[in-house]
């Protein structure tokens, strides 16, 4: 039996393109600041074959602050409506089980946490209520402070048993299997090392028939590893990155270059058959 996520089958590898719907002053080379640009950006990450496209409306990059729910409904809502229009998958990337709500109410079909449905105390049962596939990602700390001193005794142990937690206590409230993705999530409390722990051994992690996902696109570490290039310039080893990725088990990427990443999978994909 080929396992499922969400309803795509992961015999071949799922890309969720990213759309920020964020005005942050350290941009990733990803934030669309009015609901009209992200609405063009998801259009033409669909076009060139994102299957899912993450929206999301309250940066948690490494430093930023939180941002109103209220702000954050007025950011994300119109642009779910406009690309469920056109018939995109959707997933919501928040933190608050009010936005998972109305989210879904609006068309959103998957919900991406990157507190794994702990950073609000409605969320699990929200998440269960819906009955929508969830991304549960790790983080060790909050993105305000989370990059100042990341510590693990062993980190690839650690990340395991809090996303098994994770999943155990979804499949408590009904969520099943086909319905959990989990992610390490490169960056979020960890050092360039844990990173590369992580990445080598993201197959170490695998909970039950879950979906494993994998998001480094244009992140830190890479420019730690090469020349501290800014986040746009960062494609070569987000793309070397995603690929060791596939290698070690992931299925799900989320990406911001879909087209460039596409043509790394259709080499990678040809040299594997
Ligand atoms: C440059 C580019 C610097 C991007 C930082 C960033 C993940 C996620 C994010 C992830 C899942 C980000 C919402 C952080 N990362 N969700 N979200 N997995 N599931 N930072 O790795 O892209 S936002």
């Amino acid at each position: 039996m080929i396992r499922e996520f969400a309803g795509f089958q992961l015999d071949e590898p799922v890309i969720m393109g990213i759309v920020n719907v964020t005005p942050d002053s350290f941009s990733d080379g990803g934030d669309h600041p009015t609901p009209e640009t992200a609405i063009a950006h998801g259009r033409r990450l669909r076009a060139e074959g994102a299957h899912i496209l993450d929206i999301g409306g309250e940066s948690t990059r490494p430093g930023s602050a939180p941002v109103p729910e209220e702000e954050e409904l007025r950011r994300v809502i119109p642009v779910i409506e406009a690309l469920m229009e056109d018939g995109a998958v959707i997933s919501i990337d928040t933190r608050h089980a009010r936005v998972m709500e109305e989210a879904v109410k609006a068309g959103a079909e998957i919900i991406n946490d990157v507190t794994a449905l702990t950073g609000d105390p409605d969320s699990l049962a929200t998440a269960a209520r819906l009955e929508v596939p969830v991304v549960l990602m790790h983080m060790q700390g909050e993105p305000q402070t989370m990059q100042a001193h990341p510590h693990y005794d062993d980190v690839v142990a650690e990340v395991g048993r809090y996303l098994a937690e994770r999943v155990a206590a979804c499949r408590s409230v009904g969520i099943l299997p086909s319905n959990i993705c989990i992610d390490p999530g490169i960056g979020f409390g960890k050092t360039v090392d844990h990173n590369l722990a992580l990445i080598r051994h993201l197959e170490q992690l695998r909970v039950d028939d879950c979906a494993l996902m994998l998001g480094l696109s244009r992140k830190s570490f890479i420019g730690a590893l090469s020349r501290n290039e800014t986040p746009k310039d960062r494609l070569p080893g987000s793309l070397a990155g995603a690929l060791a990725g596939l290698d070690n088990g992931a299925e799900i990427l989320r990406v911001h270059d879909v087209v460039e990443t596409r043509q790394a999978l259709a080499v990678w994909h040809a040299l594997h058959g």
